[in-house]
């Protein structure tokens, strides 16, 4: 099953899809609600954002625990990270390759509403299905397989990650199967796995579950969620962190990324 692109040297020189990529890509995700890009970043500047990051954690192992972070399930972490240096970075947040994809996706008036990280401590559980948000209209759920998607959760692995050190589980076309059907558990399912440099990412709606660790070590992935300018969830704590500081520091045309904040920084 393709759900993979590759992008050519001339892509990546000038950080311009060609017109049949975009819609390659575009295909795969719908039909999929999931899409890899291969090779997206420089491995070397992947891992000076995994040194940053991981600089900041503490694993305690005899409470299998990592602060800062929130439990999300057995062994995982979910952790918030403010946009500061490095991951202020345009080429993370604004990368035009996936501005591209996601303004294709979700429209041109899109939101970045959450940057972070989920680290997978060595010997943690797969996690329970769930989907990053459901039906927009609870009292109408077949409306939601008819729906263009609202949001989207980018995941970019901090090291290179295999079947074995905690892939992510996806379940392939589960964005159109609402009403949720209560077997798909029993659905083919994929693992998403990459190394340093790639990404993937997946519709809100899109059925998936962190994989279990069997390795030695933690392994994390930096998440960042692109959604509709309307779209917001009150009941995800998780938010978007910067400062005013660093608002003003943004180059002027990535800004309206940031309206959120942007309105906020306004009333004061
Ligand atoms: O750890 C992963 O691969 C995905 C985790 C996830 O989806 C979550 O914590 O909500």
């Amino acid at each position: 099953m393709t759900y993979t692109i590759t992008l050519s040297q001339q892509e990546h020189k000038t950080g311009i899809l060609h017109p049949n990529t975009t819609l390659m890509a575009k295909h795969f995700f719908s039909v999929h609600g999931f899409l890899k890009i291969e090779n997206l970043f420089s491995r070397e500047w992947i891992a000076s954002l995994a040194e940053a990051y991981a600089s900041g954690l503490t694993y305690d192992k005899e409470n299998y625990s990592l602060t800062p972070g929130t439990k999300t399930s057995h062994g995982r972490y979910i952790v918030s990270i403010p946009l500061h240096p490095p991951f202020d970075d345009p080429h993370l947040y604004a990368n035009s390759i996936l501005i591209s994809l996601m303004k294709e996706l979700l429209g041109s008036h899109i939101l970045l509403t959450s940057l972070g990280a989920i680290s997978a401590l060595p010997g943690c559980m797969d996690q329970h299905l769930h989907a990053d948000f459901y039906s927009l209209f609870e009292e109408e759920p077949k409306l939601s397989s008819h729906l263009p998607p609202f949001a989207i959760t980018m995941a970019i692995p901090l090291l290179d990650i295999d079947p074995i050190n905690g892939p992510t589980i996806i379940w392939s076309g589960s964005h159109l199967t609402y009403p949720v059907d209560q077997k798909m558990e029993s659905y083919s399912k994929h693992l998403l796995y990459g190394p340093m440099g790639s990404c993937y990412f997946w519709d809100y709606r899109t059925f998936h579950a962190g994989g279990s660790n069997h390795s030695d070590h933690i392994r994390s992935l930096l998440y960042l969620s692109y959604t509709r300018r309307w779209f917001q969830d009150l009941s995800n704590p998780d938010r978007l962190h910067i400062s005013e500081e660093i608002y003003k520091k943004i180059p002027s045309e990535h800004t309206y990324l940031f309206l959120k904040s942007h309105r906020k920084f306004l009333d004061r």
